[in-house]
Protein backbone atom coordinates (compact mmCIF):
# COMPACT_ATOMS: atom_id res chain seq x y z
CA UNK A 1 0.00 0.00 0.00
CA UNK A 2 3.33 2.15 0.95
CA UNK A 3 2.99 3.33 -3.16
CA UNK A 4 0.28 5.69 -2.59
CA UNK A 5 1.93 7.40 -0.15
CA UNK A 6 3.58 10.96 -0.39
CA UNK A 7 7.13 11.02 -0.78
CA UNK A 8 6.83 13.04 2.50
CA UNK A 9 5.05 10.43 4.13
CA UNK A 10 7.69 7.77 2.83
CA UNK A 11 10.49 9.52 3.82
CA UNK A 12 9.52 9.67 7.45
CA UNK A 13 7.84 6.18 7.78
CA UNK A 14 12.03 4.93 6.35
CA UNK A 15 13.50 7.32 9.23
CA UNK A 16 11.45 6.49 12.06
CA UNK A 17 12.66 2.68 10.50
CA UNK A 18 16.14 3.82 10.41
CA UNK A 19 16.13 5.13 14.35
CA UNK A 20 14.17 2.25 15.89
CA UNK A 21 15.07 -0.67 13.49
CA UNK A 22 11.94 -3.08 13.52
CA UNK A 23 12.16 -6.27 12.16
CA UNK A 24 9.38 -5.53 9.47
CA UNK A 25 7.23 -2.66 8.49
CA UNK A 26 3.49 -3.16 7.67
CA UNK A 27 1.17 -0.27 6.30
CA UNK A 28 -2.17 -0.96 7.65
CA UNK A 29 -4.98 -0.53 4.94
CA UNK A 30 -8.09 -0.80 7.41
CA UNK A 31 -9.07 -4.08 6.16
CA UNK A 32 -11.38 -6.86 7.65
CA UNK A 33 -8.82 -9.37 6.96
CA UNK A 34 -5.95 -7.00 8.12
CA UNK A 35 -8.12 -6.72 11.54
CA UNK A 36 -8.81 -10.69 11.81
CA UNK A 37 -4.66 -11.26 11.57
CA UNK A 38 -3.86 -9.23 14.30
CA UNK A 39 -6.31 -10.23 16.44
CA UNK A 40 -5.12 -14.09 15.56
CA UNK A 41 -1.67 -13.05 16.41
CA UNK A 42 -2.68 -11.37 19.63
CA UNK A 43 -4.58 -14.18 20.45
CA UNK A 44 -1.56 -15.81 19.29
CA UNK A 45 1.02 -14.01 21.61
CA UNK A 46 -0.84 -14.12 24.70
CA UNK A 47 -1.83 -9.93 24.06
CA UNK A 48 -5.41 -11.18 23.69
CA UNK A 49 -7.64 -13.76 25.30
CA UNK A 50 -11.15 -15.08 23.66
CA UNK A 51 -13.89 -14.00 25.33
CA UNK A 52 -17.13 -16.83 25.57
CA UNK A 53 -17.39 -17.03 21.65
CA UNK A 54 -21.03 -17.93 22.04
CA UNK A 55 -22.47 -15.14 24.22
CA UNK A 56 -19.88 -12.21 22.95
CA UNK A 57 -18.55 -12.87 19.45
CA UNK A 58 -15.37 -11.44 18.19
CA UNK A 59 -14.88 -10.44 21.67
CA UNK A 60 -11.29 -10.30 23.25
CA UNK A 61 -9.96 -9.10 26.80
CA UNK A 62 -6.68 -7.27 27.00
CA UNK A 63 -4.28 -7.04 30.02
CA UNK A 64 -2.29 -4.72 30.20
CA UNK A 65 0.80 -3.99 31.89
CA UNK A 66 -0.37 -3.56 35.95
CA UNK A 67 1.26 -0.19 35.49
CA UNK A 68 0.06 1.23 32.74
CA UNK A 69 -3.50 1.30 33.68
CA UNK A 70 -4.50 4.99 32.71
CA UNK A 71 -2.94 8.44 31.56
CA UNK A 72 0.28 9.71 33.06
CA UNK A 73 -0.35 13.54 32.93
CA UNK A 74 3.21 14.06 34.77
CA UNK A 75 4.64 12.13 31.55
CA UNK A 76 2.97 14.26 29.29
CA UNK A 77 4.27 17.53 28.02
CA UNK A 78 4.08 19.99 25.12
CA UNK A 79 6.76 21.27 23.87
CA UNK A 80 6.51 24.58 22.09
CA UNK A 81 9.45 27.17 21.07
CA UNK A 82 8.59 29.29 24.20
CA UNK A 83 7.49 28.14 27.77
CA UNK A 84 4.77 30.43 27.83
CA UNK A 85 2.90 29.77 24.96
CA UNK A 86 2.16 25.80 26.83
CA UNK A 87 1.17 28.15 29.60
CA UNK A 88 1.01 27.24 33.22
CA UNK A 89 -1.51 24.61 32.65
CA UNK A 90 1.00 22.00 30.57
CA UNK A 91 4.35 20.51 31.54
CA UNK A 92 7.02 22.11 28.75
CA UNK A 93 10.16 20.99 27.31
CA UNK A 94 12.00 22.88 24.61
CA UNK A 95 11.25 21.07 21.51
CA UNK A 96 14.71 20.22 20.72
CA UNK A 97 15.43 18.63 24.14
CA UNK A 98 12.54 16.63 23.80
CA UNK A 99 13.50 15.70 20.43
CA UNK A 100 16.54 14.10 21.17
CA UNK A 101 15.40 12.70 24.50
CA UNK A 102 12.63 10.43 22.08
CA UNK A 103 15.61 9.92 19.73
CA UNK A 104 17.15 8.36 22.35
CA UNK A 105 14.56 6.63 23.93
CA UNK A 106 13.14 5.35 20.27
CA UNK A 107 16.55 3.92 19.35
CA UNK A 108 16.50 0.37 18.21
CA UNK A 109 13.07 -0.01 20.52
CA UNK A 110 11.41 -1.63 17.68
CA UNK A 111 14.43 -4.38 17.13
CA UNK A 112 12.44 -7.95 16.49
CA UNK A 113 9.30 -5.79 16.41
CA UNK A 114 6.38 -5.34 13.62
CA UNK A 115 6.42 -1.32 12.96
CA UNK A 116 2.70 -0.95 11.85
CA UNK A 117 2.17 2.20 9.79
CA UNK A 118 -1.47 3.21 10.46
CA UNK A 119 -2.73 5.92 8.15
CA UNK A 120 -6.11 7.50 9.57
CA UNK A 121 -8.74 10.40 9.22
CA UNK A 122 -10.41 11.67 12.22
CA UNK A 123 -13.93 12.90 11.31
CA UNK A 124 -15.74 11.72 8.19
CA UNK A 125 -13.76 11.37 5.21
CA UNK A 126 -16.03 13.40 2.82
CA UNK A 127 -15.95 16.63 5.50
CA UNK A 128 -13.32 19.54 5.03
CA UNK A 129 -13.63 19.64 8.80
CA UNK A 130 -11.59 16.66 8.73
CA UNK A 131 -7.85 16.11 9.38
CA UNK A 132 -5.14 13.54 8.73
CA UNK A 133 -2.42 11.67 10.49
CA UNK A 134 -0.44 8.95 10.48
CA UNK A 135 0.41 6.65 13.47
CA UNK A 136 3.54 4.44 13.58
CA UNK A 137 3.61 2.11 16.17
CA UNK A 138 5.04 -1.19 17.23
CA UNK A 139 1.69 -2.26 18.73
CA UNK A 140 -0.60 -4.45 16.91
CA UNK A 141 -3.06 -3.69 20.38
CA UNK A 142 -2.80 0.09 19.03
CA UNK A 143 -3.61 -0.96 15.09
CA UNK A 144 -6.83 -2.82 16.28
CA UNK A 145 -7.73 -0.52 18.27
CA UNK A 146 -7.36 2.57 16.07
CA UNK A 147 -9.53 0.68 13.28
CA UNK A 148 -11.86 0.89 15.99
CA UNK A 149 -11.63 4.28 16.75
CA UNK A 150 -10.98 6.05 13.80
CA UNK A 151 -11.55 5.62 9.60
CA UNK A 152 -8.37 4.25 9.48
CA UNK A 153 -6.80 2.80 6.23
CA UNK A 154 -6.45 2.82 2.61
CA UNK A 155 -9.15 5.57 2.52
CA UNK A 156 -7.66 7.67 5.02
CA UNK A 157 -3.93 6.99 3.06
CA UNK A 158 -6.04 8.45 -0.27
CA UNK A 159 -7.65 11.12 1.54
CA UNK A 160 -4.36 12.54 2.89
CA UNK A 161 -3.10 12.30 -0.53
CA UNK A 162 -0.13 14.67 -0.80
CA UNK A 163 -1.24 16.96 1.93
CA UNK A 164 1.78 17.52 4.00
CA UNK A 165 -0.18 18.81 7.39
CA UNK A 166 -0.90 15.98 8.60
CA UNK A 167 0.06 15.35 11.83
CA UNK A 168 2.94 12.14 12.36
CA UNK A 169 2.29 10.77 15.59
CA UNK A 170 5.21 8.28 16.39
CA UNK A 171 4.56 5.51 19.08
CA UNK A 172 5.98 2.57 20.50
CA UNK A 173 5.19 0.65 24.04
CA UNK A 174 9.04 0.87 24.87
CA UNK A 175 10.14 -1.54 27.52
CA UNK A 176 6.81 -0.09 29.47
CA UNK A 177 8.81 1.07 32.56
CA UNK A 178 7.39 4.25 33.63
CA UNK A 179 10.51 6.24 34.08
CA UNK A 180 10.86 5.48 30.30
CA UNK A 181 7.46 6.76 29.56
CA UNK A 182 7.16 10.10 27.81
CA UNK A 183 4.59 11.42 25.57
CA UNK A 184 5.69 14.70 23.28
CA UNK A 185 3.73 16.83 21.93
CA UNK A 186 4.59 19.21 19.10
CA UNK A 187 2.00 21.22 18.28
CA UNK A 188 4.07 23.53 15.68
CA UNK A 189 5.49 20.55 13.91
CA UNK A 190 2.08 18.68 13.74
CA UNK A 191 3.63 16.06 15.89
CA UNK A 192 3.42 13.51 18.19
CA UNK A 193 6.15 11.27 20.44
CA UNK A 194 4.79 8.73 22.38
CA UNK A 195 6.75 5.61 24.44
CA UNK A 196 6.30 3.73 27.14
CA UNK A 197 2.71 3.30 27.26
CA UNK A 198 0.08 1.07 25.34
CA UNK A 199 -2.48 2.54 27.58
CA UNK A 200 -5.48 4.33 24.82
CA UNK A 201 -4.76 7.73 25.96
CA UNK A 202 -1.35 8.00 25.58
CA UNK A 203 -1.05 5.30 22.69
CA UNK A 204 -4.09 5.82 20.24
CA UNK A 205 -2.82 9.02 19.11
CA UNK A 206 -6.01 10.35 17.00
CA UNK A 207 -7.60 10.67 20.15
CA UNK A 208 -6.21 12.74 23.03
CA UNK A 209 -2.90 13.39 21.53
CA UNK A 210 -4.45 14.65 17.97
CA UNK A 211 -8.37 15.32 18.49
CA UNK A 212 -7.45 17.19 21.54
CA UNK A 213 -3.57 18.86 22.09
CA UNK A 214 -2.77 19.37 18.77
CA UNK A 215 -6.30 19.93 17.23
CA UNK A 216 -6.59 22.85 19.88
CA UNK A 217 -3.71 24.60 18.97
CA UNK A 218 -4.36 24.21 15.39
CA UNK A 219 -8.38 24.98 16.06
CA UNK A 220 -6.96 28.24 17.24
CA UNK A 221 -4.96 29.29 14.37
CA UNK A 222 -7.99 28.39 11.89
CA UNK A 223 -10.94 29.97 13.77
CA UNK A 224 -12.62 26.60 15.35
CA UNK A 225 -12.88 24.47 18.74
CA UNK A 226 -11.56 21.31 19.77
CA UNK A 227 -13.40 20.09 22.72
CA UNK A 228 -13.29 17.46 24.86
CA UNK A 229 -17.19 17.09 24.52
CA UNK A 230 -19.78 14.32 23.95
CA UNK A 231 -22.16 15.53 21.22
CA UNK A 232 -26.00 14.18 21.49
CA UNK A 233 -29.53 14.94 19.66
CA UNK A 234 -32.47 15.14 21.72
CA UNK A 235 -35.41 14.51 20.06
CA UNK A 236 -39.00 15.58 21.73
CA UNK A 237 -42.15 14.07 20.98
CA UNK A 238 -43.03 16.53 18.60
CA UNK A 239 -40.37 15.07 16.54
CA UNK A 240 -37.39 18.20 16.85
CA UNK A 241 -34.28 17.30 17.43
CA UNK A 242 -31.72 19.93 19.43
CA UNK A 243 -28.70 18.77 19.44
CA UNK A 244 -25.85 19.54 23.00
CA UNK A 245 -22.40 19.75 23.28
CA UNK A 246 -21.39 18.74 26.70
CA UNK A 247 -17.51 18.71 28.28
CA UNK A 248 -17.47 16.58 31.52
CA UNK A 249 -14.16 15.85 33.22
CA UNK A 250 -13.07 11.98 32.07
CA UNK A 251 -15.05 9.09 33.96
CA UNK A 252 -18.08 11.51 34.77
CA UNK A 253 -20.65 10.25 32.50
CA UNK A 254 -20.15 11.44 29.03
CA UNK A 255 -20.75 8.06 27.56
CA UNK A 256 -23.94 7.61 29.41
CA UNK A 257 -25.18 11.01 28.65
CA UNK A 258 -23.94 10.36 25.30
CA UNK A 259 -26.81 7.03 25.05
CA UNK A 260 -29.39 8.34 27.66
CA UNK A 261 -32.47 6.40 27.47
CA UNK A 262 -35.30 8.69 29.18
CA UNK A 263 -37.66 7.58 31.89
CA UNK A 264 -40.76 5.23 30.83
CA UNK A 265 -42.89 7.84 31.31
CA UNK A 266 -41.32 10.09 28.99
CA UNK A 267 -43.03 9.10 25.73
CA UNK A 268 -41.87 10.23 22.70
CA UNK A 269 -38.01 11.51 23.97
CA UNK A 270 -35.19 9.84 22.41
CA UNK A 271 -31.60 10.96 22.90
CA UNK A 272 -29.36 10.24 19.76
CA UNK A 273 -25.79 9.48 19.90
CA UNK A 274 -23.31 11.25 17.83
CA UNK A 275 -19.64 11.09 20.24
CA UNK A 276 -18.92 10.91 23.42
CA UNK A 277 -15.49 12.37 23.82
CA UNK A 278 -14.60 14.99 21.46
CA UNK A 279 -16.41 17.52 19.33
CA UNK A 280 -14.65 19.69 17.06
CA UNK A 281 -16.74 22.91 16.58
CA UNK A 282 -16.75 25.10 13.67
CA UNK A 283 -19.27 28.59 12.83
CA UNK A 284 -21.20 27.85 9.63
CA UNK A 285 -21.81 30.16 7.27
CA UNK A 286 -25.49 30.96 8.84
CA UNK A 287 -23.35 32.08 11.89
CA UNK A 288 -24.46 28.49 14.02
CA UNK A 289 -21.83 26.63 15.89
CA UNK A 290 -21.60 23.36 14.29
CA UNK A 291 -20.58 20.28 15.96
CA UNK A 292 -18.68 17.23 14.00
CA UNK A 293 -17.04 14.04 16.28
CA UNK A 294 -13.51 12.91 14.68
CA UNK A 295 -13.59 9.80 16.09
CA UNK A 296 -15.50 6.24 14.69
CA UNK A 297 -15.55 4.39 18.27
CA UNK A 298 -15.78 4.84 21.80
CA UNK A 299 -13.24 3.83 24.50
CA UNK A 300 -15.68 4.20 27.47
CA UNK A 301 -15.03 2.88 31.36
CA UNK A 302 -16.86 -0.18 32.23
CA UNK A 303 -17.15 -0.06 35.60
CA UNK A 304 -20.24 1.04 36.72
CA UNK A 305 -21.95 0.35 32.75
CA UNK A 306 -25.11 -1.73 33.59
CA UNK A 307 -28.50 -2.33 32.23
CA UNK A 308 -29.70 0.58 34.45
CA UNK A 309 -27.19 3.14 33.55
CA UNK A 310 -26.57 3.01 29.99
CA UNK A 311 -28.63 0.36 28.41
CA UNK A 312 -27.37 1.21 24.99
CA UNK A 313 -24.23 0.61 26.46
CA UNK A 314 -25.03 -2.87 27.31
CA UNK A 315 -26.44 -3.47 24.42
CA UNK A 316 -23.46 -2.67 22.03
CA UNK A 317 -20.97 -4.31 24.07
CA UNK A 318 -21.88 -7.98 23.22
CA UNK A 319 -20.07 -8.51 20.32
CA UNK A 320 -16.96 -7.22 18.15
CA UNK A 321 -15.51 -5.47 21.24
CA UNK A 322 -11.96 -5.00 22.64
CA UNK A 323 -12.41 -5.20 26.80
CA UNK A 324 -8.91 -3.83 28.86
CA UNK A 325 -8.44 -4.90 32.04
CA UNK A 326 -12.20 -5.98 32.74
CA UNK A 327 -12.69 -8.93 35.19
CA UNK A 328 -13.95 -12.35 33.54
CA UNK A 329 -16.56 -14.92 35.02
CA UNK A 330 -17.00 -18.75 35.64
CA UNK A 331 -18.25 -18.58 31.68
CA UNK A 332 -15.39 -16.68 30.45
CA UNK A 333 -18.08 -13.60 29.72
CA UNK A 334 -16.66 -9.72 30.75
CA UNK A 335 -17.32 -8.44 34.02
CA UNK A 336 -16.83 -5.18 35.67
CA UNK A 337 -17.84 -3.88 39.25
CA UNK A 338 -22.00 -2.51 38.98
CA UNK A 339 -22.94 -5.32 35.96
CA UNK A 340 -26.03 -6.38 36.24
CA UNK A 341 -25.34 -10.14 36.87
CA UNK A 342 -22.19 -12.71 36.78
CA UNK A 343 -19.14 -13.49 39.48
CA UNK A 344 -16.12 -13.13 38.65
CA UNK A 345 -13.60 -15.76 38.86
CA UNK A 346 -10.49 -13.64 37.54
CA UNK A 347 -9.63 -10.09 38.25
CA UNK A 348 -8.40 -7.77 35.86
CA UNK A 349 -4.81 -9.03 36.58
CA UNK A 350 -5.61 -12.54 35.46
CA UNK A 351 -4.95 -13.71 39.25
CA UNK A 352 -8.13 -15.37 40.47
CA UNK A 353 -10.65 -12.59 42.35
CA UNK A 354 -10.76 -12.98 45.83
CA UNK A 355 -13.21 -10.17 47.12
CA UNK A 356 -10.22 -7.74 48.36
CA UNK A 357 -9.75 -5.75 45.51
CA UNK A 358 -11.99 -4.76 42.50
CA UNK A 359 -12.23 -7.59 40.02
CA UNK A 360 -11.73 -5.04 37.25
CA UNK A 361 -9.78 -1.95 36.76
CA UNK A 362 -11.38 1.47 38.16
CA UNK A 363 -10.66 2.48 34.91
CA UNK A 364 -10.93 -0.79 32.41
CA UNK A 365 -12.72 0.13 29.39
CA UNK A 366 -14.42 -1.90 26.05
CA UNK A 367 -13.31 -0.33 22.59
CA UNK A 368 -16.00 -0.64 20.15
CA UNK A 369 -17.45 0.93 16.78
CA UNK A 370 -19.84 4.08 17.32
CA UNK A 371 -22.02 1.82 14.45
CA UNK A 372 -23.04 -0.72 17.09
CA UNK A 373 -24.58 1.83 19.72
CA UNK A 374 -28.40 1.69 19.20
CA UNK A 375 -28.64 5.38 20.07
CA UNK A 376 -25.92 5.95 17.34
CA UNK A 377 -27.22 8.68 14.71
CA UNK A 378 -26.41 9.07 10.71
CA UNK A 379 -25.93 12.71 12.00
CA UNK A 380 -22.85 12.06 13.00
CA UNK A 381 -21.39 11.18 9.45
CA UNK A 382 -22.94 14.64 8.27
CA UNK A 383 -19.90 16.48 6.78
CA UNK A 384 -20.78 19.82 8.10
CA UNK A 385 -21.42 18.53 11.87
CA UNK A 386 -24.50 19.27 13.36
CA UNK A 387 -25.82 22.45 14.80
CA UNK A 388 -25.55 23.11 18.47
CA UNK A 389 -28.26 23.86 20.43
CA UNK A 390 -26.60 24.19 23.92
CA UNK A 391 -23.00 24.02 25.07
CA UNK A 392 -22.75 22.47 28.51
CA UNK A 393 -20.54 22.07 31.06
CA UNK A 394 -20.33 20.02 34.48
CA UNK A 395 -18.34 18.33 37.24
CA UNK A 396 -18.13 16.19 39.61
CA UNK A 397 -18.96 18.35 42.89
CA UNK A 398 -20.54 17.23 46.04
CA UNK A 399 -21.49 20.75 47.46
CA UNK A 400 -22.16 24.08 46.51
CA UNK A 401 -22.62 23.88 42.87
CA UNK A 402 -26.70 23.78 41.75
CA UNK A 403 -27.91 21.09 39.41
CA UNK A 404 -28.24 23.40 36.40
CA UNK A 405 -28.16 27.01 35.56
CA UNK A 406 -27.37 29.24 32.63
CA UNK A 407 -25.07 31.76 31.88
CA UNK A 408 -26.23 34.98 31.30
CA UNK A 409 -24.42 35.50 28.07
CA UNK A 410 -21.19 34.25 25.71
CA UNK A 411 -18.74 35.64 27.56
CA UNK A 412 -20.29 34.80 30.86
CA UNK A 413 -20.34 30.97 29.58
CA UNK A 414 -16.74 30.77 28.96
CA UNK A 415 -16.38 31.85 32.49
CA UNK A 416 -18.39 29.12 33.99
CA UNK A 417 -16.15 27.16 31.46
CA UNK A 418 -13.38 28.74 32.71
CA UNK A 419 -13.96 27.95 36.07
CA UNK A 420 -15.33 24.62 35.99
CA UNK A 421 -13.65 21.98 38.90
CA UNK A 422 -14.20 18.43 39.53
CA UNK A 423 -13.30 15.65 41.82
CA UNK A 424 -10.39 13.20 39.85
CA UNK A 425 -10.88 10.19 38.97
CA UNK A 426 -8.99 6.72 38.00
CA UNK A 427 -8.76 7.90 34.88
CA UNK A 428 -5.43 9.45 35.71
CA UNK A 429 -2.91 7.85 37.47
CA UNK A 430 -3.15 10.54 41.12
CA UNK A 431 -4.90 11.15 43.43
CA UNK A 432 -8.68 10.03 43.20
CA UNK A 433 -11.56 11.99 44.52
CA UNK A 434 -9.49 15.54 45.08
CA UNK A 435 -11.71 18.79 43.42
CA UNK A 436 -8.96 20.05 40.82
CA UNK A 437 -9.63 22.73 38.39
CA UNK A 438 -10.94 21.84 34.87
CA UNK A 439 -11.27 24.44 32.91
CA UNK A 440 -13.68 22.99 30.13
CA UNK A 441 -12.66 19.78 31.13
CA UNK A 442 -10.07 20.37 29.35
CA UNK A 443 -6.68 20.87 31.75
CA UNK A 444 -4.90 17.50 30.49
CA UNK A 445 -5.97 18.16 27.11
CA UNK A 446 -5.38 22.19 25.81
CA UNK A 447 -2.66 21.91 23.66
CA UNK A 448 -1.38 25.43 24.80
CA UNK A 449 -1.99 28.57 27.35
CA UNK A 450 -5.50 28.49 28.74
CA UNK A 451 -5.34 32.11 28.97
CA UNK A 452 -4.94 32.48 25.47
CA UNK A 453 -6.99 29.31 24.78
CA UNK A 454 -10.39 31.46 26.84
CA UNK A 455 -9.52 34.24 24.92
CA UNK A 456 -9.95 32.41 21.51
CA UNK A 457 -12.99 31.10 23.03
CA UNK A 458 -13.93 34.96 23.81
CA UNK A 459 -13.44 35.74 20.00
CA UNK A 460 -16.56 33.58 18.60
CA UNK A 461 -18.60 36.68 19.76
CA UNK A 462 -17.52 38.58 17.46
CA UNK A 463 -17.97 36.23 14.90
CA UNK A 464 -21.67 35.25 15.48
CA UNK A 465 -24.73 36.58 17.26
CA UNK A 466 -26.06 32.95 17.16
CA UNK A 467 -24.19 31.17 19.28
CA UNK A 468 -25.98 28.47 21.61
CA UNK A 469 -26.63 29.39 24.86
CA UNK A 470 -24.01 27.81 27.59
CA UNK A 471 -25.27 25.93 31.21
CA UNK A 472 -23.41 24.35 33.70
CA UNK A 473 -24.71 20.99 35.04
CA UNK A 474 -23.79 18.94 38.39
CA UNK A 475 -25.58 15.52 38.76
CA UNK A 476 -23.23 14.77 41.74
CA UNK A 477 -24.48 16.99 44.83
CA UNK A 478 -24.68 15.23 48.05
CA UNK A 479 -26.65 15.75 50.91
CA UNK A 480 -25.17 15.92 54.68
CA UNK A 481 -25.55 12.28 54.71
CA UNK A 482 -23.32 11.56 51.74
CA UNK A 483 -26.20 10.42 49.70
CA UNK A 484 -26.99 11.80 45.67
CA UNK A 485 -29.07 14.15 45.74
CA UNK A 486 -30.28 13.54 42.09
CA UNK A 487 -31.54 10.20 40.40
CA UNK A 488 -28.65 10.82 37.48
CA UNK A 489 -28.65 8.77 34.30
CA UNK A 490 -31.92 8.37 32.30
CA UNK A 491 -33.71 11.48 34.75
CA UNK A 492 -30.75 13.52 33.08
CA UNK A 493 -33.25 14.27 30.35
CA UNK A 494 -35.43 16.20 32.93
CA UNK A 495 -32.92 19.06 33.24
CA UNK A 496 -31.62 18.84 29.58
CA UNK A 497 -35.56 19.43 28.61
CA UNK A 498 -35.22 22.53 30.60
CA UNK A 499 -31.93 23.39 29.41
CA UNK A 500 -33.36 23.32 25.51
CA UNK A 501 -36.75 24.87 26.85
CA UNK A 502 -34.24 27.86 27.87
CA UNK A 503 -32.02 27.48 24.65
CA UNK A 504 -35.18 28.15 22.41
CA UNK A 505 -36.38 30.82 24.84
CA UNK A 506 -39.74 28.66 25.69
CA UNK A 507 -39.88 29.52 29.29
CA UNK A 508 -38.82 32.07 31.91
CA UNK A 509 -36.07 31.56 34.28
CA UNK A 510 -34.86 33.28 38.18
CA UNK A 511 -31.81 35.85 36.98
CA UNK A 512 -29.26 35.63 40.12
CA UNK A 513 -25.69 37.20 39.79
CA UNK A 514 -24.31 34.04 38.89
CA UNK A 515 -26.94 32.92 36.10
CA UNK A 516 -30.43 31.86 35.40
CA UNK A 517 -31.67 29.48 37.80
CA UNK A 518 -35.10 26.94 37.05
CA UNK A 519 -38.23 28.81 38.42
CA UNK A 520 -39.89 26.62 41.52
CA UNK A 521 -41.58 23.44 39.16
CA UNK A 522 -40.06 24.12 35.90
CA UNK A 523 -37.51 20.70 36.01
CA UNK A 524 -40.15 17.80 36.29
CA UNK A 525 -39.92 15.85 39.02
CA UNK A 526 -42.99 14.00 38.57
CA UNK A 527 -42.58 10.19 39.17
CA UNK A 528 -38.93 10.92 41.49
CA UNK A 529 -38.81 10.78 45.10
CA UNK A 530 -37.51 13.94 45.70
CA UNK A 531 -38.84 16.83 48.28
CA UNK A 532 -40.00 20.19 47.58
CA UNK A 533 -37.05 21.14 49.90
CA UNK A 534 -34.45 19.35 48.62
CA UNK A 535 -35.16 20.40 44.59
CA UNK A 536 -34.70 23.77 45.80
CA UNK A 537 -31.67 23.32 47.54
CA UNK A 538 -30.61 21.32 44.28
CA UNK A 539 -31.56 24.54 42.30
CA UNK A 540 -30.88 27.43 44.64
CA UNK A 541 -27.73 29.98 43.69
CA UNK A 542 -27.21 31.88 47.40
CA UNK A 543 -24.50 34.24 46.63
CA UNK A 544 -23.04 34.39 49.43
CA UNK A 545 -22.05 31.14 49.73
CA UNK A 546 -19.78 30.97 46.61
CA UNK A 547 -17.22 33.11 48.46
CA UNK A 548 -15.22 30.74 49.07
CA UNK A 549 -15.49 28.80 45.90
CA UNK A 550 -15.29 32.38 43.98
CA UNK A 551 -12.00 33.49 45.98
CA UNK A 552 -10.07 29.87 44.61
CA UNK A 553 -11.61 30.48 41.01
CA UNK A 554 -9.59 34.32 40.85
CA UNK A 555 -6.75 32.73 42.44
CA UNK A 556 -6.61 30.43 39.71
CA UNK A 557 -7.66 32.36 36.99
CA UNK A 558 -4.76 35.16 38.18
CA UNK A 559 -2.25 32.33 38.30
CA UNK A 560 -2.52 32.83 34.25
CA UNK A 561 -0.99 36.47 34.74
CA UNK A 562 -1.21 38.29 31.42
CA UNK A 563 -2.72 35.76 29.38
CA UNK A 564 -5.58 36.15 31.46
CA UNK A 565 -8.12 38.29 28.80
CA UNK A 566 -9.09 41.22 30.17
CA UNK A 567 -12.97 40.41 29.60
CA UNK A 568 -12.67 37.05 31.48
CA UNK A 569 -11.53 39.32 34.60
CA UNK A 570 -14.47 41.88 34.13
CA UNK A 571 -16.60 39.32 33.95
CA UNK A 572 -15.41 37.78 37.38
CA UNK A 573 -15.14 41.31 39.00
CA UNK A 574 -18.37 42.32 38.33
CA UNK A 575 -19.32 38.56 40.21
CA UNK A 576 -17.13 39.13 42.93
CA UNK A 577 -18.81 42.57 43.50
CA UNK A 578 -22.33 41.27 43.83
CA UNK A 579 -20.99 38.10 45.82
CA UNK A 580 -18.96 40.69 48.63
CA UNK A 581 -21.93 42.84 48.22
C1 LIG B 1 -10.77 9.32 28.03
C2 LIG B 1 -10.25 10.24 29.07
O1 LIG B 1 -10.25 8.21 27.88
O2 LIG B 1 -10.74 11.38 29.12
O3 LIG B 1 -11.68 9.72 27.30
O4 LIG B 1 -9.35 9.87 29.83
MN1 LIG C 1 -12.13 11.78 27.60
Amino acid sequence: MSHTASEDLKQWVANVARLALPERIHWCDGSEEEYNALVSQMLASGQLHELNQEQFPRCYLHRSDPSDVARTEHLTFVCTKSKDEAGPNNNWKEPAEAHAEADRLFAGVMKGRTMYVVPYCMGPLDSPHSRCGVEITDSAYVAASMKIMTRMGKKALLRLGNDKTFVKGLHSIGDLKVEHRRIFHFPEEKMIKSIGSGYGGNALLGKKCHALRIASYQARQEAWLAEHMLIAGIENPQGEIFYIAAAFPSACGKTNLAMLIPPEQYKGWKVWTVGDDIAWMHLGEDGYLYAMNPEAGFFGVAPGTSSKTNANAVAMLNHDTIFTNVGVTADNTPWWEGLDEGQPVVDWKGDPFDGTTPAAHPNSRFTVSSRQCPSYTKAAEDPRGVRISAIIFGGRRPSLIPLVYEAKNWAHGVLVGASMASQTTAAATGVVGIVRRDPMAMKPFCGYNFGDYWDHWLSFAKKSDKLPKVFHVNWFRRDEKGNFMWPGYGDNIRVLRWILDRANRRCDAVETPLGFIPRPGSIDTTGLNIAEKAMHDLCDITPSGWKEEWDEIGKFLNSFGTHLPAQLKAQYDSILKQINR
